[in-house]
């Protein structure tokens, strides 16, 4: 039965179609598929699966794999309110894109992506300065500090990750809040996330979930 219920879901997304996607969802619910199942055997798998078939250019399109995530991220909202034993959540995240940058469509997925994968995060929106990030991190008990970069100068510049950087090693919080930065640049330059120095880099939203579990570790352990 869920293997039926996974492959009327990835239909669904496929044609970005989010009310066939959340009906597949409800009528799981109705014949007894737990919540948790919902979102572990269904969501979390068929956003994998959309991540794949991008990275592999068989027919899945940018719309789509923006669409899975913005469903991932509301079916993993509203089951999560349904499980019958509160669910762990593995920490807490800030993301925001850096300054100067507002392309949000790269964060948007990546936020669907670690909802799903039991992260909380706090958007913090586009533009987001270096002391803004910290000081949010900050108030809202974050672990990790997550700044999206679709542009080389926003990635590299002055007012992003290396700022952050600095004000965490001025507010001696460096073991205590780590840096995950993502988007275009890094892909291209895999040791970029070095030079700005951020702690990881991740390329897409399902890598990023288990980078920012293994950082929420390292500062646990
Ligand atoms: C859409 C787009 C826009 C839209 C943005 C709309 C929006 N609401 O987001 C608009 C039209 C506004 C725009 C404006 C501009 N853009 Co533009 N834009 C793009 C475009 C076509 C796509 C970017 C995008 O959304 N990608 C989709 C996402 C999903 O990308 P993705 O990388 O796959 O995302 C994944 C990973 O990167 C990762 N990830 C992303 N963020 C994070 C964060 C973390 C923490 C982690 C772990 C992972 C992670 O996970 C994501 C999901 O799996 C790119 C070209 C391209 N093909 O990339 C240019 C591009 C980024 N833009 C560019 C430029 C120059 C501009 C402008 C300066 C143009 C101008 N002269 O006005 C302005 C700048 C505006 C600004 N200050 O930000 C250049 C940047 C060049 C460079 N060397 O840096 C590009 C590369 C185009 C080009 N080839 O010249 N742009």
């Amino acid at each position: 039965m869920i293997d039926q219920i996974i492959a009327k879901y990835q239909e669904a997304i496929f044609d970005t179609d989010k009310n066939a996607a959340l009906k597949v969802v409800h009528d799981a619910l109705e014949n007894g598929i737990s919540p948790r199942d919902i979102v572990f055997k269904v969501v979390v798998p068929s956003i994998e699966y959309m991540s794949a078939s991008i990275a592999q250019d068989f027919g899945a399109n940018l719309a789509q794999h923006f669409m899975t995530a913005q469903i991932a991220s509301q079916v993993t909202e509203e089951m999560i309110a349904l499980f019958t034993v509160p669910p762990t959540m593995i920490g807490k995240m800030v993301i925001g894109t850096s300054f100067g940058d507002f392309h949000g469509l790269g964060k948007k997925i990546v936020i669907g992506c670690l909802k799903a994968q039991m992260i909380d995060i706090i958007d913090l929106g586009l533009n987001v300065t270096a002391e803004r990030f910290v000081d949010e991190a900050i108030d809202n008990d974050a672990q990790v500090i997550g700044i999206s970069s679709m542009m080389l100068h926003t990635a590299r510049g002055e007012n992003g990750s290396v700022k952050v950087r600095e004000l965490l090693i001025g507010r001696k919080l460096e073991k205590k809040i780590k840096i995950i930065v993502g988007g275009a640049p890094y892909k291209y330059n895999r040791d970029l996330y070095k030079i700005v120095k951020a702690d990881a880099w991740a390329e897409n939203g399902i890598a990023a979930g288990q980078v920012v579990k293994n950082l929420i570790a390292e500062i646990q352990s």
